[in-house]
């Protein structure tokens, strides 16, 4: 459809776009994903942008040098405040007059969860993706340029980029239009905090294994009872933490107590 590749649904309405900036010394690493599956299909309906910036295009000198020993002495490299303010200016400049929003991937950010992609998934400003490389980036890029600084969890990685994928795959299926009818309700998998039910297709027996009755039966009052109390079941065994935040009815309260007295929790 090319209205939507153009942005512009059939009405001819506006439709949102989110779009990154993503700024990385090695923009091979997301290249291959981003044209891949639905991140490849988001972009080419127009619903997602992002382009990729080589910070060692930034840099001054002739050996392109985007990294430094640290000041004070100690193992490992800093990435040089130069090539980041010039890169960040780059991509503003590129678009005069549009709103940005700039986010650091690091080990010391907030952490990263399905909250937090629901709201990048609305983002109306552009969203800058710094990811630094080697040990650490200079404080005054944090200080002077970073809105935002963000965990995938607590572990080093070789680099922001991968967490960057992270973050653009989780907010792009969340666009209004990425994921086909279909697919959308997995959306609220996770969106009332808790683990997701199990699945099974056919056949509906596969060596020896059976699908449960209940999902043969065509009653659907049934088949979503089932479900919820699969997916409270699987919340109480493996992630607990889960239940304290989780968006719990009456009802829901009253299984977790059996479940609890069952499994003699
Ligand atoms: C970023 C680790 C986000 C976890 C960035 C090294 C990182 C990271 N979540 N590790 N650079």
């Amino acid at each position: 459809m090319i209205a939507a590749a153009e942005g512009h649904s059939q009405a001819g309405l506006a439709m949102a776009k989110l779009t990154f900036e993503v700024l990385t010394l090695f923009p091979g690493i997301l290249a291959g994903p981003l044209s891949e599956s639905m991140l490849k299909r988001a972009q080419e309906k127009g619903l997602l942008a992002v382009r990729l910036w080589n910070i060692r295009d930034y840099t001054g000198d002739k050996h392109r040098t985007a990294d430094d020993s640290p000041y004070g002495g100690e193992a490992g490299m800093v990435l040089k405040p130069e090539p980041l303010f010039r890169a960040v200016e780059a991509v503003k400049a590129a678009c005069p007059g549009d709103e940005t929003l700039t986010i650091l991937l690091s080990p010391q950010g907030r952490l990263f969860d399905q909250h937090y992609a629901e709201r990048l998934s609305r983002e109306t400003r552009r969203v800058i993706l710094l990811c630094g490389h080697y040990e650490a980036i200079d404080e005054r890029v944090k200080d002077a340029v970073v809105d935002e600084e963000l965990s995938l969890g607590d572990y080093v990685l070789t680099g922001g980029e991968l967490a960057a994928l992270v973050v653009i795959d989780a907010a792009a299926r969340l666009i209004p239009g990425v994921l086909g009818d279909e697919e959308s309700a997995y959306r609220d998998s996770f969106g009332d905090g808790l683990l997701d039910h199990p699945h099974y297709t056919r056949p509906a027996e596969y060596r020896g294994m059976k699908v449960p009755e209940v999902l043969l039966s065509g009653n659907h009052d049934a088949i979503g009872k089932w479900r919820r109390r699969q997916s409270l079941r699987a919340t109480l065994i493996k992630r607990p933490d889960l239940l304290e935040t989780a968006d719990l009815t009456d009802e829901d309260r009253k299984v977790l107590q059996e479940l609890k007295k069952n499994l003699k929790l």
